[in-house]
């Protein structure tokens, strides 16, 4: 004896009015009880709602866009108990019925957050909401996707519906948005890294094959809850440069490399100039010199200069190098053109102008573009090492700290000798760790002796 259920909204904790994302089922479909029949978003969760019972989905009383509180009838489930589900129920149904129906608690671990917060309200409990069903991700890759690990994303309906036109899993997106909320420039940041071969097509993370990140989302915390606390937009140069940094951390195997630089002759020798030079003459610096070094590093070892284009390495036969600059509205890095054929007095004058500008907001772009290798230079501040991110479609980049006295044993005895911290990130796809030991100790000695750079 089949009869029809109306199956409604249930106690969604305080929510009303909250928009359908999502509808998961068609007329016709067999569902099983607990099965997910649709979606909502609120501004803080995201839910499906189960299905109370197993049947047949008679009618789909709710659209994508309408809004539902608890009560409002969505779905008229045709009840066939008798019927075996396993013979009915189509591929895709299958796949369907075996998302699981994890509580979001369960799905994520690590601090509390807002979300699960708002999650644990909400009965019956929320699903690990908007994941796409499981047919959904084998249409995709072609493999059935367990999905127990998957967590949510935030993104609004509209974006959700433009990733799915372009066949994307919001789930693999990070959300550059307020609270980590997708949107559509993630959309299609996405697909422009996948495009260009920096991604994986988005089920192998499903799958397990081992692509991607699928990372959880980013906490939501209300720091009010533990302290007063006051919120300030970004910098425009902090988001743009966040976002390259981001970039450039996730997809290049970073390793970094130590040395320590005898900067002891060096250092004289850049006193002696700079008390020689008249007073209208630039500064001569410590980075003019490791500029003019890294050149001569460049040279030696042809492969940190290049990129990375598919399957080529793209060899460079001039030698731009890039340098770091703290600004008051964030990181920029100007660029030395053709820094092989100045020498370091016309260096240190051209960086000390170009910092000026960064400094100013004045920059031009082209002041910025063109880099081969780039040095970030921390000297003047302090510290001993660092791990440098490297400035793609760059190879490598020189971070440089404070020189600083150390006793250094010649053989005979320990001897006071001015040591200058060097950490040479590469990409390890382009460089191998014997050749960057060799370019550091190379970049060592020239520096060591300056009279080097002249071979
Ligand atoms: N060891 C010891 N002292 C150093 C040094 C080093 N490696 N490098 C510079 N100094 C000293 C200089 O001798 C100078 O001292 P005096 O004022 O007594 O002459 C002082 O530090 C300032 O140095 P400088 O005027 O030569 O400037 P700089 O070349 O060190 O720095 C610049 C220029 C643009 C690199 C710097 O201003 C800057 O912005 N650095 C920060 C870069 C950054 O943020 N990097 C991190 C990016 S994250 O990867």
């Amino acid at each position: 004896m089949s009869q029809i259920i109306e199956i409604k909204v249930p106690d969604i904790g305080d929510y009303a009015d909250v928009p359908v994302i999502e509808v998961l089922v068609s007329p016709g479909d067999m569902v099983e009880e607990e099965q997910s029949l649709l979606s909502l978003e609120s501004d803080k969760a995201t839910m499906d709602i189960p299905s109370p019972s197993a049947g047949r989905v008679k009618e789909i009383k709710v659209k994508p866009g309408a809004r539902v509180s608890q009560g409002t009838v969505i779905v008229l489930l045709e009840s066939v108990a008798e019927a075996p589900l396993a013979e009915h129920a189509s591929p895709a149904q299958e796949a369907a019925t075996n998302r699981p129906q994890l509580p979001v608690a369960q799905s994520i671990v690590g601090a509390p957050t807002e979300q699960q917060g708002a999650s644990a309200n909400l009965s019956p409990p929320p699903r690990p909401a908007l994941a796409p069903t499981s047919a959904e991700a084998t249409a995709l890759t072609g493999v059935a996707s367990p999905q127990a690990d998957r967590t949510a994303s935030h993104a609004s309906p509209s974006v959700r519906q433009f990733a799915r036109e372009l066949g994307v899993d919001v789930q693999q997106i990070s959300g550059s948005g307020p609270k980590g909320r997708i949107t559509q420039d993630d959309v299609r940041a996405y697909i422009k890294a996948a495009l260009q071969g920096g991604l994986p097509a988005s089920g192998a993370v499903a799958s397990g094959a081992g692509g991607g990140l699928n990372l959880l989302p980013w906490p939501q915390v209300a720091f009010t809850k533990f302290g007063p606390v006051e919120a300030k937009p970004l910098s425009r140069i902090k988001k743009i440069a966040g976002a390259n940094l981001h970039r450039n951390w996730v997809m290049i195997p970073h390793v970094t490399s130590n040395e320590d630089a005898d900067i002891t002759e060096l250092e004289a020798f850049r006193v002696k100039l700079n008390q020689e030079n008249n007073k209208t003459a630039a500064k001569v610096t410590m980075l003019a010199f490791l500029i003019k070094a890294s050149v001569a590093a460049l040279k030696q070892y042809p492969s940190f200069n290049t990129s990375l284009d598919g399957d080529n390495l793209i060899y460079k036969q001039y030698y731009h190098i890039g340098f770091a600059v703290d600004t008051p509205n964030g990181l920029v890095v100007p660029v030395i053109r053709d820094a092989d054929q100045k020498g370091v007095q016309e260096i240190a004058q051209e960086t000390a102008e170009l910092a000026q500008l960064a400094r100013e907001g004045k920059l031009k772009s082209d002041q910025m573009q063109g880099g081969c290798f780039s040095i970030s230079s921390l000297g003047g501040i302090g510290g001993t090492y660092f791990t440098p991110i490297i400035n793609a479609p760059e190879v490598a980049i020189l971070g440089v700290c404070r020189s600083a006295l150390s006793p250094v044993w010649d053989g005979q005895q320990f001897m006071p000798r001015l040591m200058l911290p060097l950490s040479l990130s590469y990409d390890h796809r382009v460089i191998d760790g014997a050749e960057a030991a060799r370019f550091n100790a190379y970049l060592a000695a020239v520096l060591a002796d300056f009279r080097r750079v002249t071979l």
